[in-house]
């Protein structure tokens, strides 16, 4: 974010060697963000491979034990290795350069298929964004991260206190709208999710509010409840704007490796998740979740959350983050 806005100082012809300069930088601040699963994986990857000096059987089973242990799952791992394989028998890899260079090139041919866009300036009003995901997962603080965003564009944000369960929750977004200067729709705690949310998109209609967010509780009395709470806030919303939500943001926790797949499988089988964020991928060595994500979903990325402060929300940018994950500090 830092950087974009040394870039905006260059206001009417951006010089090209600005542009990449700017476009290095931010891929330098990601690197060090991302130097957990950097040195996870892909340092030990790169030191298999120049270790070995060429593509054998013997290096293939190497790179398959690492990717297993760095969180990318059997499945996923499996599907990389056959593509290198495949990209072996149509032209042999002798040398440690192209090794990589086709290791790198199918990661990024994973996550580039699911890279996908938050939508900074919607074009329907209110543009309605929903959040689910477990505990603890980020996602009061993405959304404190969204509406920050949002309303350095301009826009006029409320934030909807939909984790009803949880009375510091309540708190904790009340703080955030303050801080954000966003309107916030409470009720107290205990309060049914769904009747917040009513009051909220009405409200919004009401306020000629740009960007609703809602928060929604991470943990009910049994995974059952939780997941009948959002269909009914899902219902309620309808109810009101029939389009909404226009985005159904899953949150997930990277440092939580597979079980990030697991969560994934469990809302999306209940909840019509449209986008998913990644969160903490700043303190984790299980940044690799990421392509098992992306390989075993066909929901697209559109956030990673690589700290704790506002800037620290990006755009998922699949070329970005692989050039991050493979350059030298
Ligand atoms: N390092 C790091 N911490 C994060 C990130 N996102 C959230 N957190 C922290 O994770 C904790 C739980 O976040 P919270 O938003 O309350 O989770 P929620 O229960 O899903 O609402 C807090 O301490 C946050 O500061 C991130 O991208 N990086
Ligand atoms: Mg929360």
């Amino acid at each position: 974010m830092r950087n974009e806005t040394e870039n905006n100082t260059n206001t009417d012809s951006v010089q090209e060697p600005e542009k990449k300069k700017g476009l290095l930088k931010r891929i330098g601040s990601l690197t060090k963000r991302l130097a957990k699963t950097k040195k996870g994986f892909v340092g030990k990857i790169k030191q298999a491979i120049t270790l070995r000096g060429k593509l054998d059987e013997e290096l293939l089973e190497e790179v398959e034990s690492i990717l297993i242990q760095a969180d990318i799952g059997v499945e996923t791992t499996l599907k990389i290795i056959e593509r290198i394989r495949n990209e072996h028998r149509r032209k042999e890899l002798n040398n440690p350069e192209t090794i990589l260079q086709v290791f790198k090139q199918t990661i990024y041919e994973m996550l580039k298929e699911r890279e996908g866009k938050i939508l900074w300036q919607p074009t329907s009003k209110p543009y309605v964004i929903l959040t689910v995901g477990v505990n603890g997962v980020g996602k009061t603080t993405t959304i404190a991260k969204l509406a920050q965003k949002y309303k350095s564009l301009g826009k006029k944000v409320m934030l909807v206190a939909g984790d009803t369960f949880r009375a510091a929750a309540i708190e904790q977004l009340e703080i955030w709208a303050k801080r954000t200067g966003s309107d916030i729709i409470k009720q107290s705690m205990g309060a049914d999710a769904a009747s917040v949310c009513f009051d909220a998109i009405s409200a919004a209609r009401k306020r000629n509010t740009d960007v609703v967010i809602v928060d929604t509780a991470g943990r009910l009395h049994t995974k059952v409840n939780l997941m009948e709470e959002l269909k009914k806030i899902v219902r309620v919303i309808k109810k009101q704007l029939p389009s909404a939500p226009d985005e159904t943001l899953l949150v997930l926790d990277a440092t939580t490796g597979q079980n990030a797949i697991s969560q994934t499988r469990i809302f999306k089988a209940d909840v019509d998740v449209t986008a998913i964020a990644l969160t903490k991928l700043d303190g984790t060595a299980k940044g690799g979740v990421i392509i098992a994500i992306a390989d075993l979903f066909d929901i697209p990325i559109k956030l990673i959350g690589v700290g704790e402060q506002a800037d620290d929300l990006r755009d998922f940018n699949a070329q970005e983050f692989v050039d991050a994950l493979f350059t030298e500090l």
